[in-house]
């Protein structure tokens, strides 16, 4: 659990890390099921419904980016969103009544992990109200050499920020010299030992660099939002929505709370995952080194 001025820093800063929070075994578990995922990806020549590839992917020689939607393909990953020490620091912070929205393991790999842009979650998945967070479930230990997750404090706050490139479609990256009186200098970098967790709001901006050390840095993200918040793109199956009910009650009255929404439309020119559709952004912020693929 939390501490009270834990939950207070989040509601005030939009993140926070709670250290330990998987039990060894656990930790074990989730390591061997993401090898043996991984290696389901020699062969592939391009993406799929599991796997987005590293640019320098090669069949012979598989580099996955991320294992996507973890919870809908495979039942561990869904059993694990409702992991008890988890669920009860997400009471904390959302209420009694928590729903499981989305998960996906970005890998970044040693030496060629790729960055992600600066972004705001809530451009991608806004709903009727903002008590919607995602958990970072730290596989690894996370310093600042391993492409940490970087979150500005008080930017839950603020604006919610364009999200569009220059076509006018969503592509899930901000620039950030576009969005007059957002500092990025006082990023704090989400740092912990494997096994801890980080929780940052929905619409708090954040971002990663590439992990240009020797080290891994895998990360489990699963997203929650209070039962009562309702996506506003819709409920496209209603039964799997009540399914991924994780802790107390659901109900069909969304409360809704004005916050600044941008609908995440018209879609990405490149889909299948924020690493594709941000390839859209004219200019990138995090710099990204190509690696040639290692025949192993
Ligand atoms: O993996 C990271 O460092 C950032 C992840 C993230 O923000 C995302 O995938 O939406």
């Amino acid at each position: 659990m939390l501490s009270m001025s834990e939950v207070e820093s989040y509601r005030q800063n939009g993140y926070v890390v709670a250290p330990n929070v998987l039990d060894g075994a656990t930790l074990s578990k989730i390591r061997q099921m993401v090898a043996e995922i991984c290696d389901g990806a020699r062969g592939l020549e391009t993406h799929s419904k599991v796997y987005d590839l590293e640019p320098s992917h090669r069949p012979d020689a598989p580099r996955v980016r991320r294992i996507k939607v973890p919870h809908a393909n495979f039942p561990f990953f869904r059993e694990l969103a409702g992991y008890g020490p988890m669920v009860d620091i997400l009471r904390q912070l959302l209420g009694p009544d928590v729903r499981l929205h989305g998960s996906k393991i970005n890998m970044k790999a040693p030496g060629y992990g790729s960055p992600v842009e600066w972004h705001q979650d809530w451009a991608f998945y806004p709903h009727t109200n903002d008590d919607v967070l995602a958990v970072g479930v730290l596989l690894d230990d996370v310093d600042l050499d391993n492409g940490a997750m970087l979150v500005v404090p008080g930017s839950h706050q603020g604006p919610t920020w364009n999200h569009h490139d220059d076509t006018g479609h969503f592509c899930g990256a901000m620039d950030p010299a576009q969005c007059p009186g957002l500092d990025l200098a006082p990023a704090v970098p989400l740092l912990g030992r494997a096994g801890s967790m980080s929780f940052h709001h929905v619409r708090a901006v954040h971002g990663s660099a590439q992990n240009f050390s020797s080290r891994p840095r895998t990360l489990l993200l699963y997203e929650f939002a209070a039962a009562d918040a309702y996506p506003l793109m819709g409920v496209p199956d209603f039964a799997d929505f009540e399914a991924r009910l994780v802790a107390g009650r659901s109900g069909i009255e969304p409360r809704i709370v004005p916050a600044p929404v941008r609908m995440p439309l018209p879609p990405p020119r490149f889909k299948g995952s924020i690493y594709e559709s941000q390839t859209a952004i004219g200019r990138r912020y995090f710099e990204m080194r190509q690696e040639p693929a290692v025949v192993r």
